[in-house]
């Protein structure tokens, strides 16, 4: 076949040859990217999924296009429809999946260098990733602070909040508080412009589980270095990844992709053990 003669670092492009590459004993730098699809089978629903993503369910909130749910200058005259999906989306009532234990575990092997995940739904952290691991692209649920004066919000008190679905004011100046995730038309976090580069010093680089549609997150698998590999475990092709030399592509669900990555490399048996524990 075509690929017979590669001319690229790995011998085929193939999950085995992939498996390869990372247990030959050289020390790999390793940097994943996520999004929503590796927590949809913990539950929560992504955005873009037909059917049973979160914007072909938000017909019930009567926004006036799905995205202004997350949108910062609709969310000044109406916070309610962000406050109810809050109240679904609250952290706490998921469990973490195995792809989320998968990136732990690459913790725990010396392999990973980062996690850059579009996710605000902490399930990395409880998985066990470590927090200096971890850029928060988009932020996410674990601070608060008024959306006029900046001043944080205690968390205990947003909870009660969310819980009862009423809508948390700024106790200095009466704005709206809004957790810290990123709405559209806010800038990214300052961690993440410090991080962006890291991709450029991997030794591969995994992207799971996004659609790779939301900017600047979505250039980074471009900042890659040529002849570092690239794995795409996603239901669609997505970002034009699948068309390098070492490009590997493992088209389908994340967790069934994940288990057969941990199957190739040998370490299934504790990534199940790992995840039985979380
Ligand atoms: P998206 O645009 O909804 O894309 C999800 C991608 O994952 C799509 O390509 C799906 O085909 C794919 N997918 C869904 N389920 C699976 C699965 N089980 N296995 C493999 N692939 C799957 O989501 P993105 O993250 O790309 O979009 C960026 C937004 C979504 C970010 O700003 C997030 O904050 C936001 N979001 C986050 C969460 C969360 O924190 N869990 C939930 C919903 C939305």
């Amino acid at each position: 076949g075509q690929h017979e003669s590669s001319p690229g670092t790995l011998a085929e492009r193939t999950v085995e040859s992939l498996a390869k590459y990372i247990t030959n004993g050289k020390p790999k730098k390793i940097v994943v990217m996520t999004g929503a699809g590796i927590s949809t089978s913990a539950g929560i629903p992504d955005f873009r999924s037909p059917d049973t993503g979160l914007y072909a369910n938000l017909a019930r909130l009567n926004l006036p296009y799905a995205e202004a749910v997350f949108d910062i200058s609709y969310f000044r005259q109406n916070p309610e429809p962000f406050y109810t999906l809050a109240h679904e989306l609250y952290p706490g009532k998921f469990r973490p999946t195995i792809t989320h234990s998968f990136i732990r575990l690459l913790h725990e092997k010396g392999l990973l260098l980062m996690h850059f995940t579009q996710n605000i739904d902490c399930l990395d952290r409880e998985a066990g990733v470590p927090g200096d691991k971890i850029v928060e692209a988009h932020g996410s649920f674990a601070r608060q602070s008024c959306i006029d004066c900046s001043r944080p919000y205690p968390q205990d008190e947003l909870k009660r909040h969310v819980d009862a679905k009423s809508i948390p004011r700024c106790d200095h100046c009466k704005g709206l508080v809004k957790p810290e995730i990123v709405f559209f038309g806010e800038q990214l976090p300052a961690e993440f412009f410090k991080n962006k580069w890291l991709p450029s010093q991997a030794d591969l680089c995994i992207v799971m589980g996004t659609s790779l549609t939301v900017h600047p997150f979505a250039s980074l698998p471009s900042m890659v270095r040529e002849h570092r590999p690239r794995l795409l475990i996603n239901k669609e092709r997505v970002g034009g990844i699948g068309s390098g030399p070492d490009d590997v592509l493992l088209l389908g669900d994340c967790d069934a992709g994940v288990r057969k990555l941990a199957a190739a490399c040998g370490w299934l048996d504790e990534l199940e053990k790992l995840w039985a524990k979380t």
